[in-house]
């Protein structure tokens, strides 16, 4: 209806121009997991926002970086996605990209490609984390290799909405990725990546070659 057009308060996008506000979006195939990673989250005391006309929710976080408090928007898609494509104001004024596949269907993360190219047309800068969930579901998952990540140099984390496993890590990294892209900052980028290399570094040596079955860092191509 035309008349009703009037914008929610809670669309209002030029709130993430000040400092202390940040916008982080998720992306991925439908059923991957995106929301109930958020929920296992932001578990305790969540309050999502069903804006259903718009056909996303939104949940709010608070959270301190630095000593700084920030208010966080996460950005969850409510079924758009099955589209496979959003649209434009949901990528707006996006600080960080939380894109998540499902490790026990192929073509959620097959498709990652064209999620991955649709948020690059957007946003062509904003740091992207990729997520890959259910590995609680798929024991084996952490051993393959998903080149995907390393094909665009970005994070890869494995996680279990489920269970947790890799939760918190992610959730914060990715808001710390988002204040330091605002701050107009490489640096906690490049920190992370380290980060996840030295992790991978030792967890070659100090892994029986076969039978780890812990959360690790995708493999290198065989040296
Ligand atoms: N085994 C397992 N199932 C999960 C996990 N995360 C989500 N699911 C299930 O996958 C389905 C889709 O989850 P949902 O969060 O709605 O996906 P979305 O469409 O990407 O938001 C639900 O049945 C969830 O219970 C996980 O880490 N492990
Ligand atoms: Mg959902």
């Amino acid at each position: 209806m035309a008349g009703d057009r009037a914008k929610p308060c809670e669309l209002d996008q030029e709130k993430y121009d000040a400092d202390d506000n940040v916008k982080i979006i998720c992306l991925g195939d439908s059923a991957v997991g995106k929301s109930k990673l958020m929920e296992r989250f932001l578990m305790n005391g969540f309050q999502p926002q069903q804006l259903s006309t718009y056909a996303l929710t939104l949940y709010k976080h608070t959270a301190t970086v630095d000593g700084k408090t920030i208010l966080v928007d996460f950005w969850d898609t409510a079924g758009q996605e099955r589209f496979q494509s959003m649209h434009a104001s949901y990528y707006h004024k996006a600080h960080a990209c939380i894109m998540v596949f499902d490790v026990q269907r192929k073509v959620t993360y097959k498709n990652l490609s064209t999620w991955y190219a649709e948020l690059r047309e957007f946003r062509p800068e904003i740091p992207c984390i990729v997520v890959a969930n259910k590995i609680d579901a798929d024991i084996n998952a952490t051993q393959k290799s998903f080149s995907f990540a390393r094909k665009f140099s970005l994070p890869l984390y494995f996680v279990s909405a489920a269970d947790g496993t890799n939760v918190v890590k992610l959730f914060n990294d990715a808001i710390r990725l988002a204040v330091s892209y605002k701050q107009n900052s490489q640096d906690f980028m490049d920190e992370v990546l380290r980060e996840l290399e030295n992790f991978k570094l030792e967890q070659k040596e100090e892994d029986a070659p076969d039978q780890d079955q812990s959360s690790r860092i995708e493999s290198p191509s065989p040296s």
